[in-house]
């Protein structure tokens, strides 16, 4: 499998869960600019909607959106609980978070991207974004994880978008249980080793 990523991107967490189930895979970098590949392959061709992550098969099938990359990865090795088994109600629950990561945090924090959103508009979609936060505070103030004990890849996700909170003078320490959500899955081996292999 080929994994198409831009450094700190929201790539970073399928980069998380190939290595948390020491799957093989190869790393091609994209020039989010350029839309071109660290091999110069032109990256349009491989993903027409031209953005990361894109997860290239053996069979040579390109899958696209964190959400199925995440669920098809985790249902390669069903073993590594990284999600509840399909079909189950635990697995729907998985399903809710991943779209409200996508929808809501993903998309509330990537606006920040965008140098023109600034003064009162900018202050609209921080009001907007803080509100999603207490949603996630209501439950990771009472289990280190989404879904309970058990980490999935929905907790990888979440990491990986909450991580460009301070990117934009978004202080997580402001809630003390995403502060320590952040803490505890940055500790994780695979997390350090994604990290310093897209540094
Ligand atoms: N709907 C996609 C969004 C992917 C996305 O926003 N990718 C960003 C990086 S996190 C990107 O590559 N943006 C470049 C662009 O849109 O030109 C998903 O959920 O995977």
């Amino acid at each position: 499998m080929k994994l198409y990523f831009s450094p700190n991107a929201c790539s970073l967490a399928p980069h998380i869960v190939l290595r948390e189930l020491a799957l093989p895979f190869e790393l091609v970098r994209v020039d989010n600019q350029a839309k071109t590949t660290a091999d110069g392959d032109d990256f349009l061709q491989i993903n027409p909607k031209g953005y990361v992550a894109a997860l290239q098969l053996d069979n040579g099938e390109v899958l696209t959106e964190a959400s199925a990359i995440l669920q098809y990865l985790a249902d390669l090795k069903p073993a590594a609980h990284l999600a509840p088994a399909n079909g189950s109600w635990e697995r729907v629950r998985l399903q809710e978070w991943l779209n409200f990561i996508a929808s809501e945090v993903h998309g509330g924090l990537a606006i920040f991207f965008n140098d023109a959103i600034q003064g009162d508009l900018r202050a609209m979609f921080v009001a907007k974004v803080h509100k999603r936060f207490a949603i996630l505070v209501q439950t990771l103030e009472r289990q280190d994880y989404l879904l309970g004990s058990q980490y999935s890849v929905a907790d990888a996700y979440l990491f990986v978008v909450l991580r460009w909170a301070g990117l934009h003078a978004i202080n997580l320490q402001q809630w003390p249980a995403l502060a320590a959500f952040q803490q505890r899955i940055g500790e994780r081996q695979t997390v350090i080793a994604a990290l310093a292999a897209e540094a």
